[in-house]
């Protein structure tokens, strides 16, 4: 029945964010507290290594045959959400490798604002800021921000050092997503992780109990290419972030 089958395969959950807002170790977080009870699995995206996914097989969380990376060669976004075939693919094979298996965490290439999953390759996921970003990333908003399963602010231990206001952070957040959870997480901070690790399990139980429905954040944000349009003629380009050299757009206006 494909009520069964769908209880029966792993949860997907995907993990993105900003470039170095802590996903990465936010899937270390997980795997810690939960690889005793749960059997588990990572698939890392990157554009051009696998440092992700070496970093977390050195952080001895999991065997390190669970981990598995995609270079995506492109923008992280395309390959979570635009051609999901590589992570689909990964998944797949993870799961029939180390069958059965309760939760595949997929984590995206660091990207901007606007990057989320297709609700066709995950079941849920969580978005990650953190606040040495600043405080007031949270009420820029965007499709994660705003509709991810849940929203992590994470590195809430720097806050002091960075003059960030946690409280009000999470209360820019939780306005700006009509009642979504919103988690603010330190990897020191025990009850901060015990929250994270609750979250995963009840977004497990509802996925096995065929409750839970993947939702789709939305695309990115539209933007488009000044070239032929601005009335200045200057180059507008929302993708302010490390891969800009590695990308090309075929198409002005093209919403990607
Ligand atoms: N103080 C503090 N630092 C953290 C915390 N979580 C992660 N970091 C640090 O933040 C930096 C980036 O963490 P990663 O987990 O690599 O971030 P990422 O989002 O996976 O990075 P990319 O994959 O490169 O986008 C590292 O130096 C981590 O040690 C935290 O809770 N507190
Ligand atoms: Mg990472």
């Amino acid at each position: 029945m494909a009520e069964d089958t769908v209880s029966q395969r792993a949860l997907r959950l995907g993990v993105a964010g900003p470039v170095g807002t802590g996903k990465s170790s936010l899937i270390a977080t997980i795997c810690r507290a939960l690889a005793e009870e749960l059997r588990l699995g990572v698939i890392t995206n990157d554009i051009y290594t696998d440092e992700d996914a070496r970093f977390l097989r050195s952080a001895g969380v999991l065997e390190p045959e669970r981990i598995r990376a995609v270079e995506t060669g492109a923008c992280p976004h395309t390959a979570i959400r635009d051609d999901i075939t590589a992570n689909l693919l990964a998944a797949e094979d993870l799961e029939r490798d180390f069958a059965p298996l309760d939760v595949v965490l997929i984590e995206s290439g660091g990207d901007n604002l606007t990057a989320t999953f297709s609700p066709a390759l995950v079941d849920a996921q969580i978005f990650v800021l953190d606040v040495a970003g600043g405080g007031d990333v949270a009420r820029k908003g965007g499709p994660g921000i705003g509709r991810a399963d849940l929203l992590v602010v994470n590195k809430t231990d720097l806050a002091p050092y960075v003059g960030v206001d946690v409280p009000q952070m999470v209360a820019d957040a939780t306005a700006a997503r009509d009642g979504r959870p919103v988690l603010a997480l330190s990897r020191t901070d025990a009850p901060s992780v015990a929250a994270l690790r609750a979250w995963v399990l009840e977004v497990l139980a509802a996925h096995r109990g065929g409750t839970h429905v993947p939702q789709d954040p939305g695309p990115m944000a539209p933007h488009f290419h000044a070239d032929d349009e601005h009335p200045d003629g200057g180059y507008v380009h929302s993708h302010a972030d490390a891969h800009a050299d590695a990308h090309s757009h075929a198409e002005a206006g093209a919403d990607h």
